[in-house]
Formats: structure tokens, C-alpha cells, sequence
């Protein structure tokens, strides 16, 4: 990133310029991984929306290709909004997406390659049996609320199901609709699920993940129920997360069934309690893995996003399986990603961060950087005690900013800090005991974009998130950091929090690293690896 562009990646994917949001239709063909993205050619707002291209061989590296899909025909003539990609059984992908008729109705369209032996898949051509599912005033369904079709998947009666994300009223809800040609598309009498009060369903995603071990399943896998759960995904429109609750599917029926103690709403798990939105996973043959995709946007003003020219990033794409206990997944940056990671490791080794101490790790280029650090803490019977009331995590990390010193913690990173600390962003852990003499703790993990920037104009929200982690074992922290985005891993991928920040003074070579324990007692420090990365071809 040059130096009147402070701001671009280094190494997440991005378009060379104008407005980018929702991955759509990723997948592996040939070798080779496509990702298209919802793209705007004309500026750095939202609109004029076409499917953008770009292809890699590792998930890391782009050469881009231009728009796969654009505006061209009555039924997307308003714009080609969100979709997937499945692979047809005789191996060939095909599209399925939302476009924008004349009426401004939302419409779902395919697209086949036009020619299957060019691996980069550059041409694609529209079916004239489009749209194939269409709003009409018999089935009941909004037309502005009828978008973002799945990955489609086969059932055991050989007819495709695919979801497409709705809401009628305040009931957000996957309609399903069958085919066993993948063209005349019939809507099923019952959603797959639905729930009250959730508001509009954007980009749905459905997908089966193996009871045992991190290896992905394919889409369309069949599995007995102890060896497969299901995981549904949804965008809330409402609050612009993304949510996911685990369940098994009814084959049967047809219904996605939540195991207890999910709901599809505001209150279900999330992806990440940061920036992110609209993500969507495909199953990556090569390498037996489901892969997620995820989109963060800008936190600085629409003004600003106009004058640097582009706005919006795409995540470093996570493995994502299902946690032993089948309460939670697991996400983690692809492997490939540490390829980046140049030689020059700083490795810091069993220190002591005592109350109030600051330690910074030199030798890297702090703003584009992978660390990797091993938190132990001692006496954790000095926590404090929760205070019941305190069930939000983002609010916790709000209401007690850095300064607050509990027992253990604040203790973590601050990333992207000036010299003199004018400007940080801090991401760390507090523990507490769930009770008093419950021998059950309560960890928090917060990523605190407070004092991120100098400039008054950027959404600065603190964010937070609980990790399930036994905190009497060593407690992992991961930070991607690439000039306005610190992507952070808590406890091997329990916890993802995603921000951007925009510093004036920590950009580029004036920007450093400290590890620091605010809290009152001493935190170890077992192991901490940070790494420069090169920079990636992203365009
Ligand atoms: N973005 C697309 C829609 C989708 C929304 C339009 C989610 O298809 O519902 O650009 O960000």
C-alpha cells in the first residue's frame, strides 16, 4: 500500500478499486478457486451491481478476470445480486442468483459456463428459460424479500432442494424449492425454517459438517445422524450479522430442526462479533475442507470511501468444522495464508507480563503482520466474580474499556499503535468466575477500536465476544493485521472478532506491536511468534 493509500490490504482480498460486498458462488473447478463478488464498476457506493471474478490456486494469490454476470437481460436488467454455485453430478458448475427485473422484483436466475474445458470459467451464458423462480401473487412471496439462492443440494429422491432467504413480516424465513432438472423449479409448501421477530433473511447458507474430526462434508452428503449435523446461516438484515444455529435435517420433512438451545435469531452464535456479513462456505474437494467467506466493510465515512476510491474487503477465507462438544464451530485462516509469513520470526519466550506492563515485539512490520500468542495466567482463584447481569459480551468490553483493571486482564495485544500509544487498537481477554466457588470461569474476548485513529469521523465500536475455553490451560490468541483490518482469533478459532480501523499516525513503517497486561495480577507470556507477511496478489 502506497503511502496516500494507507488503508488498502496487503495481503485480504480487494478489487483494485470501487465498492465491493457478498462473496458469492466460491468454489474449486479444475484446480482452480473462483470467487465472485458483488461489485459496483462505476463507483464506491453501493449500486449498478454486477458478479466480478477473480480465480487463484491457493486461495491467497488473484488474478482477476472481468464480470462473469451483468446486467443484460429483463430479468436482471436492475442488477445481479447474490448467488452460489453447484456442481452438477456430471462435474459441471452452474450459478444460481438473484436479478433485478424491471419491475424491481427479485427473481432467481442460472448461468452455465460457456465453455467447461477453460478452467478459469470466464464466460458464462443465461438460460432463456430464466427466471426460473419468480414472485406471483398466488405463491405469497414478497418480491423485494425473495433473494440469495444456495448451494443446492440432492436429495435421496434425486430431486435438488435449494433455500432461497425471504420474510413475511417480521418472520424471516429459507423458502425451499425442488427440481430434478435444475430448471423448472417448484416451491416446496414449507420453508426449511423459519423464525418470528428476525426480520429479512439475506444469503442463507446450509451445509452438513461431520460429527468427528475438521474435514468438511460435501453439500449434498448423506450421513446417519450421528455422524452429520447441519449448520443454517443467515444474514439478519436487521442487524447486519451473520448468525448460525446447528440442528439436524429432516430429510423427510424437509425441515432443518435446531438442536436445543438454538434459535435463528438475534441471540444465535455468530461467526464473528465484529465487522462481517453475507458469508457464504463451499466444500473444497481438493483438500476435504469446508471454506467460509466472509465480507467486512468500511468503518470510516461514505466521504471517505469516495476520495480512497473503493470500500469493502473480503476476510482471509477460514476452514470452519464443528467443535467436539457439536455446541459450536471452529473457524481458522486457511493454511495457504502462512505462506506469507517471511522468514524473519521474532519468538518471544516465557515472560512475565507483570500488572501494567507493556512489552513491545520489534523486528516486524506491525502493520502487516500474523502473531501468534500463548497467554497462561496463575491463582485463578483471585478472579473476579461476574456480575450476573452482564450477559452481552460487546457490552462488557464497552462499559469496562482498557483502562479498567479487573483481576486478570485486560491482558493482549495492541496492534496498530504509534509509538507513544496516541493511537492502538487493543484486542485481549478478561477472566471471571462465573460464580463464586463454581469453578466455572467466564472468558471475554474484546477487540476495542477506541483509540484506533486520531480522526474523529470513523464507527469506533468496541466489540466482544465470550470464548469457551477452560482458562487453566494456555490461552491462544491469533491477530491478522493488515493496515485497516485486524482479523482476531480467540482460543484456536472459538472466537473470531473482525475490525477496521484507520490510524493516522501507526500506518506503514510507524507501526508497532506491544503485548500488555493491564490487569492486576501477573499473566505469562508461554510463547508469542510474529511474523511480517508479504503481500499477496490480490488484483
Ligand atoms: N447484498 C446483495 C443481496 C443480499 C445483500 C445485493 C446482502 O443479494 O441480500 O448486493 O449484503
Amino acid at each position: 500500500p502506497s503511502v496516500n493509500q494507507p488503508y488498502r490490504t496487503g495481503f485480504h482480498f480487494q478489487p483494485p478499486k470501487n465498492w465491493m460486498n457478498d462473496p458469492n458462488g466460491p468454489m474449486i473447478y479444475k484446480g482452480i478457486y473462483h470467487l465472485f463478488y458483488q461489485w459496483n464498476p462505476k463507483g464506491a457506493v453501493w449500486g449498478n451491481i454486477v458478479w466480478a471474478h477473480s480465480t487463484s490456486t491457493d486461495l491467497i494469490n488473484w488474478e482477476p478476470h472481468p464480470p462473469a454476470i451483468f446486467p443484460s437481460e429483463p430479468f436482471d436488467i436492475n442488477g445481479c445480486w447474490s448467488g452460489s454455485v453447484t456442481i452438477l453430478p456430471n462435474g459441471k458448475p452452474v450459478i444460481l442468483y438473484t436479478g433485478i427485473d424491471p419491475k424491481n422484483q427479485q427473481v432467481q436466475n442460472i448461468a452455465e459456463p460457456k465453455n467447461i474445458s477453460d478452467p478459469y470459467l470466464r464466460e458464462w451464458t443465461k438460460s432463456t428459460l430464466n427466471p426460473l423462480m419468480a414472485p406471483d401473487a398466488v405463491n405469497g412471496i414478497n418480491a423485494s424479500s425473495f433473494r440469495d439462492p444456495t448451494t443446492a443440494w440432492l436429495g435421496q429422491d434425486k430431486k435438488w432442494r435449494v433455500i432461497i432467504g425471504s420474510k413475511i413480516n417480521r418472520r424471516g424465513l429459507a423458502i425451499t424449492y425442488t427440481s430434478k432438472d435444475f430448471l423448472k423449479w417448484e416451491k416446496s409448501p414449507e420453508p426449511l425454517h423459519y423464525d418470528d421477530g428476525s426480520g429479512m433473511w439475506e444469503c442463507p447458507d446450509f451445509f452438513p459438517v461431520t460429527r468427528s474430526g475438521s474435514k468438511g462434508v460435501e453439500t449434498s452428503s448423506f450421513g446417519e445422524p450421528n455422524e452429520i449435523k447441519h449448520v443454517l446461516k443467515v444474514s439478519l438484515d436487521d442487524t447486519k450479522h451473520d448468525y448460525y444455529t446447528i440442528g439436524t435435517y429432516d430429510r423427510v420433512k424437509d425441515k432443518f430442526v435446531p438442536d436445543s438451545g438454538f434459535k435463528m435469531d438475534g441471540t444465535a452464535p455468530r461467526y464473528d462479533y465484529g465487522k462481517y456479513y453475507a458469508s457464504k462456505t463451499f466444500y473444497d474437494s481438493a483438500k476435504s475442507r469446508r471454506i467460509l467467506w466472509g465480507w467486512t466493510n468500511e468503518s470510516s465515512s461514505v466521504d471517505d470511501d469516495v476520495e480512497k476510491g473503493w470500500s469493502g474487503i473480503q476476510t482471509i477465507p477460514r476452514k470452519i468444522w464443528l467443535d467436539r462438544s457439536g455446541k459450536q464451530l471452529i473457524q481458522w485462516p486457511v493454511r495457504e495464508v502462512e505462506r506469507l509469513r517471511t522468514k524473519e520470526v521474532k519468538n518471544l519466550r516465557n515472560k512475565v507480563l507483570k500488572s501494567g506492563s507493556r512489552l513491545e515485539v520489534y523486528g516486524v512490520t506491525a502493520a502487516q503482520a500474523d502473531v501468534e500468542v500463548l497467554f497462561k495466567v496463575r491463582d485463578l482463584e483471585k478472579a473476579d466474580v461476574i456480575d450476573p447481569s452482564w450477559t452481552d459480551p460487546q457490552l462488557i468490553c464497552s462499559q469496562m474499556n482498557v483502562s479498567v483493571k479487573s483481576s486478570f486482564g485486560p491482558f493482549g495485544l495492541m496492534v496498530l499503535a504509534s509509538k507513544n500509544l496516541e493511537e492502538y487498537t487493543s484486542v485481549y481477554f478478561r477472566i471471571f468466575k462465573a460464580r463464586q466457588n463454581s469453578g466455572k470461569f467466564v472468558v471475554v474476548m474484546c477487540s476495542d477500536q477506541s483509540r484506533s485513529s486520531l480522526e474523529e469521523d470513523n464507527d469506533k465500536t468496541t466489540y466482544g465476544a465470550f470464548v469457551d475455553i477452560n482458562p487453566y490451560k494456555p490461552i491462544p490468541l491469533r491477530a491478522l493485521i493488515d493496515h485497516s483490518v485486524v482479523e482476531s482469533f480467540g482460543g484456536k478459532g472459538r472466537a473470531c472478532i473482525t475490525s477496521r480501523v484507520y490510524p493516522k499516525l501507526a500506518i506503514g513503517k510507524s507501526s508497532h506491536l506491544f503485548a500488555f497486561n493491564y490487569g492486576s495480577q501477573s499473566v505469562d507470556v508461554l510463547n508469542l511468534n510474529a511474523w511480517s507477511m508479504n503481500s499477496a496478489q490480490i488484483s
